[in-house]
């Protein structure tokens, strides 16, 4: 496998203009044509067109309308090489190919879902649909034309806008779609087959109506009103707080069953995975209700920030990524609890983020090189973006206006660089412009991996009246960065509203005039990424639990006051009582093994478990007062008020058969499944057989089950493999129960190993996100080393291993 570098980017030698594409969709196969206008990037250019394509099978190729000969051409099993091409401004190539979207298990490039055709495209899906210069920096205008069996696949989707439509010979019809907007290939979407749709408009507020609709399998539509509902108000927050409008007449919305990814941003027709559209308050927890939000929300910001704005290579995938992510999440903190978001944010940094930064997928915000661009889908980015709002408060010294402004500087970067193609650098330059902003090192984030550790000592002078605090700051060293230099880390501290610089390894700031000791609360809203290290002592802490103006900085410490202090949080009718849920929940076991110099999922299991009971007996009076107070009485209701409600009481209740809707009742169901016997086998039973015409519900089941930490769990998991559908959550719930994943026989080990090589086979995506279970083993004893190198090895031996896998093993072996 080829290894690809950043700082090998060249400019294409070649740019397309206009692309037309006809498909002539079928059963046994499927025929593409297209049609590109060229022009040599330099005038007279002799270099070679170099095509990618994968799994196709050619047809012919035209220059000019003159069909080339073999020989004219050469073609390997990745790319597709014209080497002679006319000395013209422009020309005009065609070719043909032959696919088979229904033997496409991977769900990258064009396949079948439930019957149905769709399509994924990023990273590098394209060049499985025709030969192409697959690389985000070929923007060209697009017409799609479609044809198929009028009655086996009455709806043709793609982007843009509907030219024309008709029958046509032999029982078909065709589609015929122009995307007015230049685009990358990677926004190329298509989709055809039985599907009705929820429909609804939106006037945009320069009065443009714009068409809505939501497409479903019929029986699914009343499933959908959620989506349509967060569609809208995504619309409507996006020119509220940034100023951007939608640009088209119509925006499509298509949930399919079978998708790699949670959904897929394409110029006007999104594609989703349906868990991400589908609810019912019957099927869908309060989790689901808030996620579905926020990735519509998502999807919908990328129309701007991605697909107008684009990325001029796959390194800058997190300029796209992360600015939309941080994007979706403030659209979620204005719909819901600002707080709770932060921490819910912060908490999947932490879990996911953290690992990754300290393991052999290592890479800074914007990686060297990659193999594979899919297992570099992280959301990184946002969490640097906001750290430089703290900063950009240095100007501002207040947090609302910090955000007002990078609201209007991120206006003026989407209008002066709509439909360019965008470096990390230029995001930067238009910031620090707009700003007068000192950035200081703060790109070192861009190029340095690894999660700084921060340790802070305090010193209180009473004679002097000062209070001093040191920061040193060390990043440890990742694959291929051995030693790193020192970072600019913004630190909010609570005794003025002063922002500190910490711009050096090693910084010390004294305030003066000090009447007495102050407990600092330091990196107030987590205000950078980083794993910070104090001297504050446990009364330090405790003091900040129970006074922290900060709700994102009260810690969690074992503490006998500290049950005593969870106890007035339970019953302080003034906090939110989402917020009160979250104070009360534990942090998971990944997250605190992440803490530890040698992690250990046993000891981790058993202390967490501990202090879970002694939590519940200790505050029971409060909990069940709680479990009185908060009970779902009338129908249920997605907002923030009733969605808190259900949080803070379903941390106290386990009443499965009482519940009337799915978040009540899967809340009980997830307490009863970590017991074992009759109860939990007859509950399980029960819930099977309700559900399980319904996949995504059935998906649940699963994930329940495979998450449990019952004893000897993979013994069940075996029993409940089932359809690629639920790989996910099967193996993904599996791998992420630390006790039972980890086990000490090595039999979450073997089980992972065995699955991946045969996933591999199937999904390559699918099967190296799994094995990223594998990526930190070295945290572990030596036991578990052993044996998960033992896998690591085995894997690396399978045959035929894809791109995306051997990436992940080898870097994980390394
Ligand atoms: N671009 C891939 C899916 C997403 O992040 O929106
Ligand atoms: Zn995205």
């Amino acid at each position: 496998p080829k290894e690809i570098f950043l700082k090998d980017y060249t400019k294409p030698d070649y740019y397309f203009e206009t692309v037309d594409l006809s498909f002539s969709l079928g059963e046994e196969k499927t025929i593409v044509s297209s049609l590109i206008k060229v022009s040599p990037r330099v005038k007279g250019s002799s270099a070679p067109l170099v095509l990618n394509g994968h799994d196709l099978k050619l047809l012919s190729v035209k220059v000019e309308g003159k069909l080339l000969k073999e020989g004219d051409y050469q073609l390997d099993s990745r790319h597709l090489t014209l080497p002679s091409l006319p000395a013209k401004e422009s020309f005009v190539l065609e070719i043909d190919t032959e696919i088979y979207p229904h033997k496409n298990t991977s769900l990258d490039g064009l396949y079948k879902s439930s019957g149905n055709f769709c399509t994924q495209c990023e990273a590098e899906g394209f060049r499985k649909i025709t030969f192409y210069q697959d690389r985000p920096d070929i923007m060209a205008k697009y017409t799609c034309r479609v044809e198929a069996d009028k009655s086996l696949y009455p709806v043709l989707l793609s982007n843009g806008n509907l030219i024309s439509q008709g029958d046509i010979e032999g029982g078909r019809h065709f589609a015929l779609w122009e995307d007015p907007f230049k685009k990358p290939c990677y926004l190329f979407a298509l989709v055809a087959g039985q599907l009705a749709s929820r429909d609804d408009t939106f006037t945009t507020r320069s009065g443009r109506e714009v068409s809505l609709k939501i497409w479903t399998p019929a029986e699914d539509l009343p499933k959908t009103a959620h989506a349509m509902y967060s569609l809208k108000a995504a619309m409507k927050w996006d020119e509220d707080v940034f100023g951007l409008e939608y640009d088209l007449d119509l925006f499509n919305i298509v949930a399919v069953p079978d998708f790699n990814m949670g959904a897929m941003e394409n110029k006007s027709l999104n594609i989703f995975n349906s868990k991400l559209v589908l609810a019912s308050p019957e099927t869908a927890t309060d989790a689901d209700y808030a996620a579905i939000l926020g990735v519509i929300g998502h999807e919908y910001f990328h129309n701007w920030t991605g697909n107008r704005v684009t990325c001029r290579d796959w390194f800058q995938l997190s300029l796209k990524e992360g600015l939309t992510v941080f994007r979706d999440q403030e659209f979620s903190s204005d719909m819901g609890s600002r707080t709770v978001k932060r921490i819910a944010d912060v908490s999947t940094l932490r879990i996911y983020q953290f690992p990754e930064d300290a393991g052999p997928m290592a890479h800074p915000v914007r990686p060297h090189s990659y193999i594979k661009m899919d297992n570099f889908y992280t959301g990184k980015f946002s969490i640097y973006l906001r750290s430089l709002g703290f900063l950009l408060s240095i100007v501002f010294q207040s947090n609302v206006l910090v955000f007002s402004f990078m609201k209007r500087v991120l206006i003026s970067i989407s209008k002066d660089m709509m439909s360019k193609l965008v470096t990390c650098e230029d995001f930067f330059a238009a910031m620090r412009d707009a700003n007068n902003a000192d950035f200081a090192n703060f790109l070192q984030w861009y190029s340095q991996a690894g999660t700084p550790v921060v340790k802070v000592a305090s010193s209180y002078n009473a004679e002097a009246r000062t209070f001093s605090l040191k920061f040193s700051q060390e990043i440890p060293p990742t694959p291929g960065q051995p030693t790193k230099e020192a970072t600019f880390i913004p630190v909010t501290i609570s005794s003025s509203s002063t922002i500190l610089r910490v711009t050096k390894k090693e910084e010390e700031f004294v305030f003066s005039d000090i009447a007495e000791r102050p407990v600092p609360s330091l990196f107030r809203g987590f205000s950078a990424p980083v794993r910070v290290e104090t001297d504050l002592s446990d009364d330090d802490l405790f003091f900040l639990l129970a006074h922290d103006s900060d709700e994102f900085n009260r810690p969690l410490v074992l503490n006998p006051k500290f049950i005593q202090g969870l106890g007035s949080v339970l019953s302080d009718s003034t906090l939110d009582k989402e917020f009160i849920a979250k104070a009360i929940t534990l942090p998971g076991e990944g997250e605190i093994m992440d803490m530890m110099a040698v992690a250990d999922p046993d000891a981790v299991h058993v202390v967490r478990k501990f202090v879970r009971k002694q939590l519940a007996s200790e505050l029971k009076t409060e909990l069940l007062k709680i479990v009185e107070n908060n009970r779902s009485i009338e129908a249920y209701v997605f907002d923030h008020p009733n969605m808190a409600r259900r949080a803070l009481k379903n941390t106290g209740s386990s009443e499965y058969k009482s519940a009337t809707n799915l978040t009540d009742q899967f809340a009980a169901l997830a307490a009863l499944s970590q017991n074992p016997g009759k109860t939990r086998d007859d509950v399980l039973a029960d819930f099977y057989n309700k559900w399980q015409g319904d996949y995504l519900v059935v998906n649940k089941w699963f994930l329940l089950q495979s998450s449990s930490d019952i004893p000897g769990n993979v013994e069940n998991i075996h029993a409940l493999q089932t359809t690629i559908i639920q790989v996910y959550s099967l193996i993904g719930g599996f791998c992420g129960s630390p006790v039972n994943f980890h086990a000490k026989d090595g039999s979450g080990y073997k089980f992972l190993g065995d699955i991946v090589v045969q996933l591999d086979k199937i999904n390559p995506q699918v099967a190296s996100r799994m094995l990223s279970a594998f990526s930190r083993w070295k945290r572990y004893d030596e036991t578990r080393q052993a044996l998960a190198k033992a896998q690591l090895e085995m894997i690396m031996s399978a045959n035929g291993l894809s791109e995306n896998v051997f990436e992940i093993a080898s870097k994980s072996l390394a």
